[in-house]
């Protein structure tokens, strides 16, 4: 990828297109690794928040660094001309039919192919199916009149950023990449390897690289329905599911567990396997298994409202005209995402069935219907808790018995139930 007029010269300009979960902890990384970053982002909130040094995202990981590493944010596309090489962080979602939505990829290779600096290399970080890159997003270029492997070199390296994980960040999570061919892995993999401490592994193949990270997730995906299914099973049974995946995973080798709840969300678990689903049907396959799998996830908040109308039955209050109290919006605790999340799914339901629905997350004061634990814990008859934020976790049965609560039902199995039954109220686990 070598200018012709100087050999030497340092490919170090580096733009980063979204500037979210995955982008923004990207280009500060780069940017503390002596690259000159431009980050491209269409959010001017975000953008005036990450100029001022102050992070839009709560993750530890900008906190420390994002002031220091003196990343500028820009919205404007020309901002792409001046980078070597330019990484892709947009969403690629779902629409409320599952059904891959790549309009934020498509626009953002417009956008790249209205601006690019020839002998360009672009790494697509976002998630997405086998095949994007060549039947989506490389035409995109060539009708621009770009060739692939002469005037840009296009790479896949797939995103694997865990929110709200203290261990693995960009700095420590081992990379796949893969390209069109050695002239675009080569540039690809001498870049990763100058920002990530650890192993940057090569694919045989660009297509290869998108199936890795659909794979990654849709076995975490099956997984959770696996012990989903064995929840409402052993519910049935009497058996406290949390109980047995603990003692399975005493066997050291063959097993890893995975842990039933009131939901899967998130942007990656519950998305990626539509990915992969709705692409191979295009080569003639039915992934039967994964939908499958979805479709148990995607049961569980309502099997958790159901077990609220179970147990309120029990102390003759019906869920119409109760009020339940509905703790934790995001999907997944101590982080600020509601991408996905069950949460919102358990408050639609509970509205069916006209409950009268409270809820309270501390990273979502503004969407929160009280200001505080103890304002939702005095307003309730009932609770669901939806995510297992560290707040929500300390709460004592004695509060909830003085507070004449009913009734609990621990939507992430992170409570001690038989303290609750002691105090007499009626707890009930996901499978416990
Ligand atoms: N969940 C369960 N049971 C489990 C694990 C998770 O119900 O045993 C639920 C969570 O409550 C959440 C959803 O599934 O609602 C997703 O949870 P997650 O821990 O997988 O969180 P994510 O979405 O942040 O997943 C990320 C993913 N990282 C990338 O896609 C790059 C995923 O691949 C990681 O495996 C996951 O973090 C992780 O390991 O924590």
């Amino acid at each position: 990828m070598q200018s012709k007029n100087n050999k030497n010269e340092k490919k170090n300009e580096v733009c980063v297109i979204g500037l979210g979960y995955v982008g923004l902890p990207l280009a500060v990384r780069c940017a503390l690794k002596g690259y000159k970053v431009y980050g491209l982002e269409k959010d001017e909130k975000k953008n005036r928040k990450i100029n001022f040094g102050k992070s839009p995202i709560k993750e530890k990981f900008l906190d420390d660094n994002l002031s220091r590493s003196g990343l500028k944010a820009y919205s404007d596309n020309k901002i792409i001309r001046k980078a070597d090489i330019v990484i892709v962080c947009v969403p690629t979602p779902v629409d409320k039919n599952f059904f891959p939505d790549l309009e934020p990829i498509k626009k953002t290779a417009q956008a790249i192919s209205e601006n690019l600096k020839k002998g360009q290399l672009i790494v697509i970080e976002s998630t997405i199916n086998p095949g994007v890159c060549e039947e989506v997003i490389e035409p995109i270029f060539r009708e621009a009149g770009y060739i692939v492997g002469k005037d840009y070199y296009l790479a896949h390296c797939p995103e694997r950023i865990n929110p709200g994980d203290p261990k693995w960040n960009i700095t420590n999570i081992p990379r796949v990449i893969g390209s069109f061919n050695k002239k675009g892995l080569t540039p690809a993999l001498k870049f990763y390897r100058s920002i990530i401490d650890a192993e940057i592994y090569p694919m045989n193949s660009i297509r290869e690289a998108e199936a890795v990270k659909i794979v990654e997730n849709s076995f975490r995906d099956i997984n959770i329905a696996f012990v989903n299914e064995l929840a409402k099973s052993f519910d049935k049974m009497g058996i406290d599911t949390k109980d047995v995946i603990k003692g399975a995973s005493t066997k050291p080798f063959a097993f890893m567990p995975h842990w039933p709840g009131c939901g899967v969300g998130g942007h990656c678990i519950p998305v990626d396997p539509y990915y992969l689903i709705e692409r191979a049907k295009l080569s003639g396959f039915d992934h039967e298994f994964l939908k499958i799998a979805r479709k148990v996830n995607n049961s569980m908040p309502a099997y958790t409202v159901e077990l609220m109308q179970d147990a309120l039955n029990k102390v003759k209050l019906p869920l119409k005209g109760t009020n339940v109290g509905v703790l934790g919006l995001s999907y997944k605790a101590n982080v600020d995402d509601l991408r996905e999340t069950p949460s919102l799914k358990i408050i639609e339901r509970l509205e069916e069935h006209e409950a009268k629905v409270l809820s309270f997350d501390p990273y979502f004061p503004k969407m929160s219907s009280v200001n505080n634990l103890e304002a939702l814990l005095r307003k309730s008859e009932a609770l669901i808790l939806a995510t297992d934020h560290n707040e929500f976790k300390e709460i004592k049965p004695e509060k909830l018995k003085k507070l004449k609560i009913k009734v609990i039902i621990d939507g992430k199995n992170c409570l001690d139930g038989e303290k609750m039954k002691k105090f007499g109220i009626i707890y009930k686990g996901i499978g416990r």
